[in-house]
């Protein structure tokens, strides 16, 4: 949400500053800016099978790879064709990472919005995530390391996508394989200038 909008409708509450001759930036209320605009009203369609978690107010569907294609790009379209303000997952924060992974089944990992568009060099560095939010810092041991040996420092533009499982941490994967997804209803909208890693 737009901070000054919050401004305007009274929902105030964005914790960002809104000098007026700072730059418009784009946030939920009480949390930091993000660089998208958010598309309207949290409205999530009635024919999904929303869940919700502890401490947030967004809708959450977790979806199954049944079909052969669910790689991250697919999972990412699918999200985004549910309706304005749906996209794979993005956490505001840790607590919401965790709140997630109550939900999620064992021996299944599940894609999120939390990207690497190529470029770094090291493999924690440029990380993002899909609505232009910040990315969290919440990886797993040895974690990120571009799908090679745990610790590996090094981004090769391998492993550009997070994915999160029920022990709540992140780790980096390649995005070809078939998985679970997560979308997130939240109202807010992509980032289209982000760059996706290519198929
Ligand atoms: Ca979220």
């Amino acid at each position: 949400m737009r901070c000054a909008a919050a401004i305007i409708v009274g929902l105030g509450g964005c914790g960002f500053h809104s000098n007026a001759a700072s730059p418009e930036v784009d946030a939920p209320p009480g949390t930091e800016p993000d660089a998208a605009v958010d598309v309207g009203p949290l409205v999530c369609p009635t024919t999904a099978a929303w869940i919700s978690i502890t401490g947030s107010t967004s809708k959450y569907m977790i979806e199954s790879s049944s079909d052969e294609i669910s790689q991250w790009w697919r999972a990412n379209l699918r999200c985004n064709a549910a309706g304005a303000g749906i996209h794979l997952v993005v956490f505001d924060s840790m607590q919401e990472a965790v709140d997630l992974s109550a939900k999620l089944q064992p021996t299944k990992i599940y894609y999120t919005g939390m990207l690497q568009p190529n470029g770094p060099i090291l493999a924690a560095d440029g990380w993002t995530q899909i609505t232009g939010r910040n990315a969290i810092s919440w990886w797993g041991n040895g974690e990120p390391n571009d799908g090679g040996v745990p610790g590996n420092i090094v981004d090769t533009g391998v492993a550009q996508f997070a994915v999160i499982d029920m022990t709540s941490y992140l780790r980096d994967v390649d995005g070809h394989q078939s998985h679970d997804y997560v979308c997130e209803c939240d109202g807010r909208a992509v980032d289209t200038t982000i760059q996706i890693p290519p198929q």
